[in-house]
Order: C-alpha cells, then structure tokens, then sequence
C-alpha cells in the first residue's frame, strides 16, 4: 500500500487523553477534527471551557482552536488518520473489560474511512484488541486490514494532573498490525513527542501498557501490605518505607485508602481476563480493594461509645489535587462506614470538587460538632490543617490519616488521638 501524506486527523473521543492530542496535533498543524458524542462535551469546549485543574490544558486547546486547525463536532469526518480515545470501563459484571464504546467509535468512523488511511486505537483495552476486535471490524467494512488501512495501537501513559507535560516528555510506545502501520503512526506522535518512541507490534504495545499499570497496583498492595505489617510490629511504616527506598534498587510505593481513578484499578483486570495465570495480579487487587473495609474498622475503634457521631471526611477524589472522583476509595470507605457504624453522619468536604459533583459541604460545616476528622485524600490544602484551629470546633478529637500526611505530635499535643496508616 502506498503510503498517502497525513494531515487531517480525527480524534474520537474528546475526554482526558483525546482533548489534549487533538489539541496538540492542531497546534502542530494538522487539520483536527475532534469528534465527541457527547453534544455537553462539544458545546462546552466550542465555548472554550476546560478543567483548569488540568495545568497548561486550557491554553493549548485555545491555541488549537484560536489557530483555525482544531473544529470541534458532534459529527466525525473524513480523514488521512483517525485517532480512538474513548473510555473502555471494566463490564458490570465480571471482571472483563468493556469494549462497547470502542465499538461503537470504530463503527462510527468505518463509513468515513478509505484505502491509504491509518486508524490508531488509544484506549487501553486488553491484549489482542486491534488484531482480534479492530481488524476484523474494518475487513468487514471491505478493508483489508493489513493492505489497504493501516492498523496500530499506540498507548497513553500521561498522569491525570501532569497531562500536557508528559504527553510531550514520556516516551511513546507505536505498535502496529504491520510494520509499515507502526511506522506511519509514529510520524504522528513525532510531530509533539520530544522522547523516544518505540516501534512494535500492536499485541505487545497493549500488553505492555496493561502491565505498567498492573506494575503499580502490585507495588502499592506491597506498600498497603507493609503498612499493616510494620503496625503489627510496632514500626512507623513511612518512616520504614523512606528508609527502604534509600537502596538503588527497592521502590516502595506509598499505602493508602485503596487505589482509585479509571487505569489502575481496571488494567490489570484487562491483563488477566479470560486467562489461568494471573494469581499475583488478582492478589494485589483483593489487597487494594480490601484497604478502605480496614480503615472502617479502625474508624470505628475510635468512634467506640460514641452516639449518633459525626465524621468529618476530608477528600472524595481518588487522589491529589485532581477532581476526578471516579473509582475514588474514599466512597467506598464512606459506604463501608455507613455499613459498619449505625446512624453515622458523614460530612464530606474537597476544595476541588463541586457540589454538582458530589454532595460537598466547607471546611468548618463538616468539622463542626464532629466527633473525628479523616484525611481521604492529600490534596495539598489538608497538609497545613491545623489542629489546635480545628480542635475547639469538634465535639471529640479524633483524626484518622489515611495518606499519611499530618504530623501525628502535632495533633497529638493538640489533644487529638491519632491513626494513621
Ligand atoms: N496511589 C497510592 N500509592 C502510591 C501511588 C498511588 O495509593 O504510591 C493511589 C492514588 O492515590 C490513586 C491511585 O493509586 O488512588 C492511582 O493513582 P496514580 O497517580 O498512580 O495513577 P493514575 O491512575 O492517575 O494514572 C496512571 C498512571 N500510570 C502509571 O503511573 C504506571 C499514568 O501514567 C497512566 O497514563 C494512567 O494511569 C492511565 O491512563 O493508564
């Protein structure tokens, strides 16, 4: 197949990874087309409106659309490159991934597409999607999977937070249903990449983002596992894990309430699905999974004798600094807590999150009258609490420190009694 010059670009999909790459590309000067079906998504980005939480985010996508080569449409359109950055969630039932939403994308475009065009799938899904899913989609179409398109998957690997950076700073894995299709897809990603990009196959490409996922799931159940070990022995476990990570070789992640966000907790699902091996990846899971019944139980300690108390909850995203509640550990502690501690009031307060989002009250109405105070999240404002301004207000000084980010003689000596993990 002769290899045609690209320079239109559909993007479909235009959430956390499709937004930024559609905007990139444009600013690269390509002519982008970002397709969403969402029409909220699509008006508010044609009004400009971007998470500002997301650094840099809103000034390349003003850039992109100030520069005449990024359209926004609730329609795709025809093009040299497509571009799938849609969600791929785990199924409700079952621990398999849900490929719906890259069907229905690759359905979307398949009216659209030609001889000579090249079709990139970014989602992360299981290993074998775009041999055994994509293809076969498009030979239907009357393509020739391996001749007249070319095939690749070319993972993400930015962190929600640090998007815009890394998406230029990261190394870039291309892999291709052929050789020739990697190679094409490159060229995309070599246009904003500033790192390596690694050439393979399109099977191996989406293994290997998997298995980078699952390798921190794995890590931080080990972190999570010596955290509760290191309290059986009487050891301050972040102090220990610090001291641990001194060796070149040993990276200990940090514990905490479980893992949360829509990659973590999913990928290694996507790794193990339908296969025998897998006992180690299904281990951490469970390890993961199980962190947030565990601080139930240690709030409930603390909570012993009290009647009818009132729990301050600080943080509902599933990590720093972000607004993402997806997947968030802290609402299942909420609904363990619930379960566990008979008529309970959980406030919850986070600076970064709107009350549209979730049911989110200040600072001082859920510290209020509340009988302990627990730190879900380590968003940076929790860090500078100060116990001896929050103690008056409370009707019982009790914190709880899931992330570990107080310093427990501080609130100590502010009369509090303190677990932290
Ligand atoms: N967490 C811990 N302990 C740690 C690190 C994280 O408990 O030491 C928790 C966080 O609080 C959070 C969860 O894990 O609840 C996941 O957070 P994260 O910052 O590790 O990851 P994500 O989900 O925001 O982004 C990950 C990244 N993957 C890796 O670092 C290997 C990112 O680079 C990927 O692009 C992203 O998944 C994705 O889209 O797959």
């Amino acid at each position: 197949m002769q290899a045609l010059p690209i320079r239109r670009i559909t993007v479909v999909g235009l959430g956390y990874i499709g937004l930024p790459t559609a905007a990139m590309l444009a600013t690269k000067g390509y002519d982008v087309v970002g397709y969403d079906v969402n029409p909220s998504v699509v008006q508010r980005l044609q009004a400009r409106q971007v998470s500002a939480l997301e650094p840099d985010l809103g000034t390349l996508v003003s850039q992109a659309l100030g520069s005449g080569h990024l359209k926004i449409s609730t329609k795709p359109a025809a093009a040299d490159a497509f571009i799938l950055c849609v969600p791929t969630p785990l199924q409700h039932r079952g621990r398999k991934a849900d490929l719906s939403y890259v069907r229905a994308a690759t359905k979307a475009i398949l009216p659209f597409l030609s001889k000579g065009n090249l079709l990139v799938l970014e989602s992360t899904v299981p290993p074998g999607t775009t041999r055994d899913l994509l293809a076969p989609m498009v030979e239907r179409a009357g393509f020739d999977p391996r001749e007249d398109v070319d095939l690749a998957h070319c993972p993400e690997t930015v962190l929600p937070g640090n998007i815009v950076k890394e998406l230029v700073g990261n190394d870039r894995l291309v892999g291709g249903l052929t050789t020739e299709a990697a190679q094409r897809a490159s060229q995309i990603y070599a246009s904003f990449v500033k790192a390596k990009i690694k050439l393979t196959d399109a099977t191996t490409a989406e293994l290997v983002k998997v298995a980078q996922n699952t390798f921190r799931d794995v890590n931080i159940a080990l972190a999570n596992e010596m955290a509760l070990l290191c309290r059986e022995w009487g050891v301050d476990s972040r102090a220990a894990i610090e001291l641990m990570n001194t060796h070149p070789r040993v990276h200990v992640h940090n514990p905490g309430p479980g893992v949360g966000g829509h990659c973590i907790p999913l990928d290694p699902w996507f790794l193990v699905q339908d296969r025998a091996s897998g006992r180690l990846v299904r281990t951490a899971r469970a390890v993961n999974d199980g962190m947030p019944k565990i601080l139930a139980s240690w709030l409930k300690r603390l909570l012993r004798g009290v009647r009818e108390p009132k729990v301050a909850v600080l943080g509902i995203t599933y990590k720093a600094n972000v607004d993402d509640i997806r997947e968030s550990p802290a609402l299942v502690f909420i609904a363990e807590v619930r379960k566990r501690i008979p008529k309970v009031n959980v406030l919850v307060h986070d600076p970064h999150v709107t009350k549209e989002r979730y049911d989110v009250v200040d600072l001082e109405a859920a510290v209020e009258g509340a009988h302990c105070v627990v730190i879900t999240t380590d968003h940076r404002e929790f860090r500078t609490l100060d116990p001896s301004s929050l103690g008056p207000r409370m009707r019982n000084r009790a914190l709880l420190d899931t992330r570990g980010i107080t310093d427990r003689a501080r609130w100590e000596e502010a009369g509090f009694r303190v677990e932290a993990l």
